[in-house]
Order: C-alpha cells, then structure tokens, then sequence
C-alpha cells in the first residue's frame, strides 16, 4: 500500500457508522482505508505513519453547497439604506440588489474577479471546507456568464478545493428586458454555450415574484434535462412561488432557501429526494421572519443541508461554523443536523456520493479540530478551532 498514514487517537463524527471512544482514520492514495476503534487497528496498518490527533475531533471536510462568492463589488451601501428601513425587495425592484452587483461583475476583468473573490475562497477553506458550489448570475449576458463560470474553475485549480459550479442565468431579469425574451433569447442561449465549454456542472434558477415564474424556469430546466444537467432552484425564499414543486417536478438534487415552503412541499420534496438547502445567514441579513418548516423537513425526512450563500446582497457570509450556529439558533436544528447540514447533506445536495462522510471507499476530505465534542462546532460564535484540513488525503 503506497503513502499510508494513520490519524491516531482522534474522536471521530463520521455521518456513517459511529465509533465510540477515541478511535482513527487510515488515508491511503487519497481515500479512506479504514476507520474505527483506536484498539481495532488492522496489523497490516501497523507500519504506517502515524499522526496522534491526541484526541482532536474528526469530521468530515465542510461543502460549502450555495454560494455566490464570484462576484464583483459589494454592496454596503445598500446594507446602510436596509438600516434606513428600506426592504431587500425595495432596493430590487428600484434597480439595485442583484442588478447593482450585476453592473460591477460585468466591468470587472476574468482576472479582477478572480482577486476579488480568492480571499472569500481562502476565508471559507481556513474553515474546513474542501468543497465549494459556485454560481453565475451576475452576468445575465452569455459573456459574463461564462466569464464567472471560468474564474470558478480557475479557483479549484489556484487551491487545494474542489469546485462545483451551478448555471444561474436565471437570477434575475434585467433592467429594460422582457422576461421571456431573456429566457429564450440569453439565458438559454448562455446555458448551451456554458455547457458546450465544459463549465457547467448544474443548473440554478430564482423562482420568486422579483425574479422568474415556475413556468419561466420550466423552460430553463427542460434545456438542462435535454443537456443532462441536474437542477436545483432558489425557491420559496421571499413568498410561496411554487418553486418547491417545480423543483421535485424535476428531480432537483434541491431546494434552497425555503423559508415560505409548506408541508405539502416538504412532502413532494421528500419523494423526489430533493435535499432542503437552508441559508440561514440570507435569513438573518435580511431580517425575514418566517421560518422554513424545519419540523415538516424532519417529519417527511427531507434531508437539510446548510450553506452559507456568500453573496454581496442578501448574504455576505463566508462561515459555515457561523451559519451553524444560525441554523441552531434561529432555525432550531440540533448541532448534529446542522454538522450533518454542512457535511453528508450538503454532499448529496450536490449530488456527490465520494464525500461528505468517514467511510471506506470515500475521498480522504476531512477536518481536524481542537475541540471535544461535535457540539462545540456550533456552539461558539466568531471562534475557528480548525486544526488542520485534509484534501484528498493531503495535509493543507
Ligand atoms: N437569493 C439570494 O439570496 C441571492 N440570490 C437569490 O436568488 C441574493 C443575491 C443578491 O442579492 O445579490
Ligand atoms: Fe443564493
């Protein structure tokens, strides 16, 4: 066996089969060989290097599955007039919000936009993280749109991170156009464009009454389905929009945001097997009040995942351990659910059975960190006690 090493001593939250007491994970060519009790250690691991966790916990590396951290500009003037009183839908429908970010993505450089966002990269990565969703949508032109589709792959190759890109033609219609004509006309057209170059991995859409209509989306998801592309959609965020539906119509490998979807939507998302994204810092920044149905969510067995929706509007978040503690706080998931959220959820979310857990077989992505219980992940506010991240078997 070549380049084997034995994490020893370690308390281990695996998401698969648990093990009590202290226990280790031996990574060989980047995958888990083994994992279980300290005492059980196979004799042909004997050997092998050895690094003593003494006693660190070990999860599974942290995905991030929403976010929109290629972006250019930021908007903290708008933050200032929300403290005014005015609403995220106001600043919208007036012509700011995603089109104020839309006009600085599209007159910033392939390179300007790769500056700006490495640091929210670096940011999320300091935490554990090794997988991260990325998405268009600030470009609304086929130029821009690939241009940020691009910078997101040239992220994955500049760090230690797998990147996972989501085609978000669909966010919002642009000053001056007719929504249908931007669907046919640019956002299709964009799509097959993007695909023909590799660079999309899924495709996204915002269902709501600021941005695009289930039926609008539709056509979006019957190109993807034609492409063969999974789907995912913004749903149910500021209104019940009839996204959930759409989405389980599909099979969406989720649903995000969710806060307006019902038990009849929990329901459908639970027998097409849609993963309920939640994005509790967009809940918080933007002050909303309902809750999405966590109870309907856990009662149907929906599985729930949590990101952080690095975005410059709605949330300029780049913590998962912070949208942990949200989703406990304010959504009341248990810390486990949320650990779960931001690891094996967040990995089906996004349709990967290689990571997201401690198991033979999957890619060796964890992390280690100085504390004791996985509780305390979620329990702290503004404190990163990551000790080391491991990528494909590689200290980072
Ligand atoms: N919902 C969101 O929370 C982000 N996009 C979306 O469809 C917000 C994007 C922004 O405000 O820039
Ligand atoms: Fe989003």
């Amino acid at each position: 066996m070549q380049s084997a090493y034995v994490l020893s001593n370690a308390r281990l939250a695996t998401m698969a089969t648990p093990v009590e007491g202290l226990g280790a994970v031996v990574v060989a060519d980047g995958a888990i060989a083994w994992v279980g009790a300290q005492g059980d250690l196979p004799d042909a691991f004997a050997q092998a290097d050895r690094h003593d966790m003494q006693g660190r916990l070990i999860t599974p590396a942290f995905l991030d599955c929403h976010t929109h951290l290629v972006h250019g500009g930021h908007r903290a003037r708008e933050f200032e007039m929300r403290l005014e009183g005015a609403s995220y839908e106001e600043l919208a429908r007036a012509g700011g919000g995603i089109m104020s970010t839309v006009t600085a993505t599209r007159a910033a450089s392939e390179d300007a936009l790769l500056a700006q966002s490495l640091p929210r990269l670096d940011a999320l990565l300091a935490e554990g993280v090794s997988c991260i969703e990325l998405k268009s949508g600030y470009g609304l032109d086929r130029d821009t749109e690939l241009t940020m589709l691009r910078v997101a792959r040239r992220l994955g190759e500049l760090r230690p991170v797998r990147i996972v890109t989501s085609f978000l033609g669909a966010h919002a219609v642009p000053a001056g156009t007719d929504a249908d004509a931007y669907i046919d006309e640019i956002c299709i057209p964009a799509l097959r464009a993007a695909h023909a170059e590799g660079l999309v991995d899924a495709v996204d859409g915002f269902c709501e009454n600021i941005a695009f209509t289930p039926a609008q989306i539709a056509r979006v998801f019957t190109i993807a389905r034609e492409l063969g592309l999974p789907v995912k959609l913004h749903a149910e965020q500021l209104s019940h929009s009839g996204g959930t539906t759409l989405a389980a119509r599909y099979g969406a490998l989720s649903a995000d945001h969710v806060e307006y979807a019902t038990d009849t939507d929990a329901r459908a998302m639970a027998a097409a097997g849609t993963v309920a994204v939640l994005l509790p810092g967009a809940f918080y920044a933007i002050r909303e009040t309902q809750m999405p149905p966590v109870d309907a969510f856990r009662a149907h067995g929906v599985p729930m995942a949590l990101a952080t929706d690095c975005n410059p509007g709605s949330s300029p978040l780049t913590s998962l351990l912070l949208a942990m503690n949200m989703a406990c706080t304010l959504f009341r998931l248990t810390p486990d659910e949320a650990l779960r959220g931001v690891t094996l959820h967040a990995a089906r979310a996004l349709g990967l059975n290689d990571t997201g857990a401690i198991a033979p077989g999957l890619r060796a992505d964890l992390a280690v960190w100085n504390v004791e219980t996985p509780a305390e992940l979620a329990y702290r506010i503004g404190f990163n006690p990551l000790y080391q991240r491991i990528f494909g078997g590689r200290l980072c």
